[in-house]
This record gives C-alpha cells, sequence and structure tokens, in this order.
C-alpha cells in the first residue's frame, strides 16, 4: 500500500550522515560539582541508551566514530562528575562514540600525552575511530553546543574554562579538551612521550600542529565555556623544570618523539558500562 512505501522505509534502505547540527542540542548546562554522587546513582541515571565500555552508536544517521581518550590517575571522584555531564551530551551530539580511561600504572611520575598516545592506539585496536578526542578528567562543559568531533583542523574546545576567567589564558594555549581526526593526529606523529610531570606537552602539541602547516579550529568563547573540579595539586605530578626549554626543540625532535616511538604495556582493561579502564605502564620514572 501507499503508506508503508512512503513513510516506512525499506530494510535496505541505507541511513544518511548525522546532521552537521545536531537537532536535540539544548545549549547551556547548569553543571555543578558540590554533591557526591555514587557511580551506581551516576549509571542509574545516564547509563540506559549505553553498550558496554561507555559505547553508543546513533542508529538514526551515520555518525562520526570518535574515541574519547581520558589520561587518569587516582581520581575516580571526577570521573563520575565528567560521565554523568558527558554522557547524556555525546548522546545528543549524535557521535558514535567510545569512552577510554587511560590509568598509569604505579606511582611514578605522571605523563599526559604519553598516556593520550596510548589511549589513541589502544582505542584503535576496539574500533576504527576516525576521531579521537583528548579531555582532561576534570573539564565539563557547559554548553552542548560544544561539539565532541572532529574538524578541518585540530580543535581546542576548552576556550573558555572558569579557572582562567572564561578566556584563553594566552592565544596559543592548547590544554584540557582537544580534538583531533586520525590523519591530523598521525601528521604531527601523535604526541610527545617524554614531557613528565606537568606542564608544557600542551604547549608541545600547539607547535607541532603550526609546524605541520595546520592551524587551530575552536568555538567561541560563549559555546567554549567548561567548568573545572577544583582539587589540590596531584601527588607526583610537580611542574617539571625541565619541560619549558624542550619546547625550543619541537622542530627538531617531533619527527622522532611522538606515536612512532611509543612504547608501554597494558596491565589491565575493565570493561565497566559506562567507560573502558586500561591500565597502562609507561615505564615511569620514579
Ligand atoms: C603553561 C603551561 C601549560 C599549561 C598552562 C595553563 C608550561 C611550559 C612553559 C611555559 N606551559 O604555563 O602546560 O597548560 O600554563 O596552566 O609550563
Amino acid at each position: 500500500d501507499v503508506a508503508s512505501m512512503t513513510s516506512d522505509a525499506p530494510a535496505y534502505a541505507t541511513i544518511g550522515p548525522c546532521p552537521d547540527i545536531p537537532p536535540k542540542l539544548v545549549g547551556p548546562l547548569r553543571v555543578e560539582f558540590d554533591y557526591h554522587r555514587s557511580l551506581d546513582k551516576v549509571r542509574e541515571e545516564v547509563a540506559e541508551p549505553l553498550q558496554n565500555g561507555g559505547r553508543f552508536k546513533p542508529t538514526e544517521c551515520v555518525a562520526q566514530k570518535v574515541a574519547v581518550i581520558i589520561p587518569f590517575r587516582n581520581r575516580h571522584e571526577h570521573l563520575k562528575h565528567w560521565l554523568y555531564y558527558l554522557h547524556p551530551i555525546l548522546l545528543r551530539q549524535q557521535v558514535d562514540y567510545g569512552i577510554y580511561v587511560i590509568n598509569q600504572f604505579g606511582e611514578g611520575v605522571f605523563n599526559r600525552a604519553k598516556l593520550m598516545n596510548a589511549g589513541y592506539f589502544e582505542a584503535l585496536k576496539e574500533y576504527d575511530y576516525d576521531c579521537f578526542v583528548f579531555s582532561d578528567v576534570d573539564l565539563v562543559p557547559t554548553d552542548d553546543r560544544n561539539l565532541y568531533r572532529c574538524f578541518s583542523n585540530p580543535r581546542h574546545l576548552a576556550v573558555a574554562m572558569d579557572k582562567f576567567g572564561y578566556r584563553l589564558p594566552y592565544n596559543t594555549y592548547f590544554g584540557g579538551v582537544s580534538s583531533f581526526s586520525r590523519e591530523q593526529f598521525l601528521r604531527i606523529n601523535g604526541f610527545p612521550n617524554t614531557y613528565w610531570g606537568w606542564g608544557g606537552e600542551d604547549d608541545d602539541i600547539y607547535k607541532r600542529v603550526t609546524f605541520r602547516g595546520m592551524s587551530v579550529s575552536r568555538p567561541d568563547l560563549v559555546i567554549g565555556r567548561y567548568k573545572m573540579v577544583r582539587h589540590k595539586r596531584d601527588l607526583h605530578n610537580e611542574p617539571n623544570p625541565k619541560n619549558p626549554d624542550k619546547l625550543h626543540m619541537t622542530h627538531w625532535t617531533m619527527d622522532k618523539d611522538g606515536i612512532n616511538s611509543l612504547k608501554y604495556t597494558v596491565k589491565e582493561i575493565v570493561k565497566e558500562k559506562m567507560f573502558t579502564f586500561i591500565t597502562v605502564d609507561i615505564q615511569a620514572p620514579a
């Protein structure tokens, strides 16, 4: 009959790409960290549409395949807030996504960029992702129009953080949250593995992007707002006085220090409902 021919798509019909502007976005969001959220409670509230490991794939359209990589150690309190806010946002943004929490094994010096490289590698073992969003665990966007996907240039998403007065601390700031397509990431040889402790690795990444002739894409200061969960400085992540000097060498080191020189071992992979938790030994100095 006519109705079934016009309104019901036949089973063999292919679905089109997801729209550039997801239809269900709501704009500015209320984000508060001042009360305790248990993982069970968060799971009850947001996990229903998810596959195990923090995976989701829209059925109504073909979406970008996005791996969200979170470098991590001892921040379970922050992770709960992050999951509580980000899963609903990512669902509304219509992404085919997976959440990868990359946990640094042991008590050695922390290395954010090396963990992100390991996350890129581990995510690709699981699914043919074409986009990688790298996010600190303590940063939650307060506007869902800030799209967690890839653009024609590497993107810096965390442009207006509360701790910097809702603006960039300096023009070339690239910290907090960023996104790279697979091609963009490979073009800069991934991230440096040699920035131990706090500071500088994000500046190195920014330099890699510009040295490879790309520019940085950004949302505006209204859409790009973030709240950071307040915390004390982490143990074993002191500012490293060697890091600033390394930035002068990026031009010469970036082709040999990156995804092509990455060495680490996987200690454990745990699939939780809302995320995949991967513990990696990155050979950290004590
Ligand atoms: C910069 C850090 C960044 C950090 C921002 C914001 C360095 C390198 C020497 C200048 N850079 O100073 O890594 O994201 O502050 O906190 O330490």
